[in-house]
């Protein structure tokens, strides 16, 4: 599937692009083509309204006789891929202030190790703001650590909200660059868990009127379709600025970035595969489609 992560292709993938490679390599293509590109994308679980909208496009260049042979077809559904994205691209040098939302182990701790990697040699501030598990705190203390960054604790059990406004507090007081907070996993399905996390943002927002604050959701790639759902009901609580796609390495369904920025139009940020604190990329979308659709 893609360049970066080639080492460690899924079978998955391995017969995604195969079979796509299959169409493209076609010196004259039929309406079967077509129909067996719609069940790909589908497969790779890029959403049906998606793939309606592209395949719909795509039906109307062959009937005109604009798509005739299977590079044809490459080049437009490449063209197509990139507008869905809406060239859209997250850049994350606006913020300074990043929340980190999601559901359990989709990849929040992980990506707030990430993220502070990417800005070694700036002053960083992480606050643990799950204080339901001490092995929560342990892991980003660990991180904080290894990665020289400072970290805001709260007690046990303590409300998210005011371990969270106390990191506020320290990070305007002490003058750091950079203020990431990890929160506490939690359904989106579950309403009191949910309502705790708006009124977390709503401490940020109304703590650090100057800053410039990203919040994003990691998504588990390997999820597909629940992505979605999940993304939509985050969004309505926290106003999500962008998309962590984790756990590209899996078998991470490719089109799941496609249905989020289509359905929700929100941004993917940064893709992940990895568990490795360097195993992180800026989400570019040409390059995106480019490696999607290259063997
Ligand atoms: N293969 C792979 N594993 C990942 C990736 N990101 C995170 N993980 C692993 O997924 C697991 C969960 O990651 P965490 O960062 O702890 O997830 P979390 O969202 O903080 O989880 P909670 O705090 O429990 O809600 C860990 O074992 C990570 O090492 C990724 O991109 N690829
Ligand atoms: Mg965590």
């Amino acid at each position: 599937m893609f360049g970066f992560i080639k080492d460690k292709l899924s079978k998955i993938y391995t017969s995604f692009t195969s079979k796509l490679a299959g169409i493209f390599n076609k010196a004259t293509l039929d309406a079967d083509s077509l129909k067996e590109l719609e069940s790909l994308l589908i497969s790779a679980d890029m959403g049906v309204k998606s793939t309606k909208h592209i395949i719909n496009k795509l039906n109307t260049d062959f009937q005109a006789g604009k798509i005739s042979k299977g590079e044809d077809l490459k080049n437009a559904l490449e063209d197509l891929l990139i507008e869905q994205l809406h060239g859209k691209n997250l850049d994350t040098k606006d913020y300074n202030v990043f929340i980190l939302v999601g559901i359990n182990g989709s990849g929040k701790t992980t990506f707030a190790s990430k993220l502070a990697n990417l800005y070694a040699g700036k002053r960083i501030l992480f606050v643990a703001g799950d204080t339901f598990r001490a092995a929560a705190v342990e892991q980003l203390n660990e991180w904080a650590k290894r990665l020289n960054v400072d970290i805001e604790v709260g007690k046990e059990n303590q409300d998210p909200a005011s371990v969270i406004f106390a990191g506020c507090e320290r990070f305007k007081r002490e003058n750091y660059d950079i203020l990431i907070i990890d929160t506490a996993g939690r359904l989106q399905t579950k309403v009191n868990l949910m309502k705790e996390l708006e009124k977390v943002k709503k401490v940020i927002v109304k703590q650090l009127p100057e800053s410039k604050i990203c919040t994003l959701l990691t998504v588990d790639s390997m999820l597909g379709q629940n992505s979605l759902e999940q993304a939509k009901l985050f969004n309505e609580s926290t106003n999500l600025d962008g998309i962590v796609l984790t756990k590209m390495d899996g078998t991470g369904k490719a089109g799941i970035a496609f249905a989020i920025v289509q359905e929700l139009n929100i941004p993917i940020a940064f893709i992940c595969y990895g568990e490795e604190v360097e195993k992180i990329k800026k989400f570019d979308a040409k390059e995106y489609v480019q490696q999607l659709l290259s063997e």
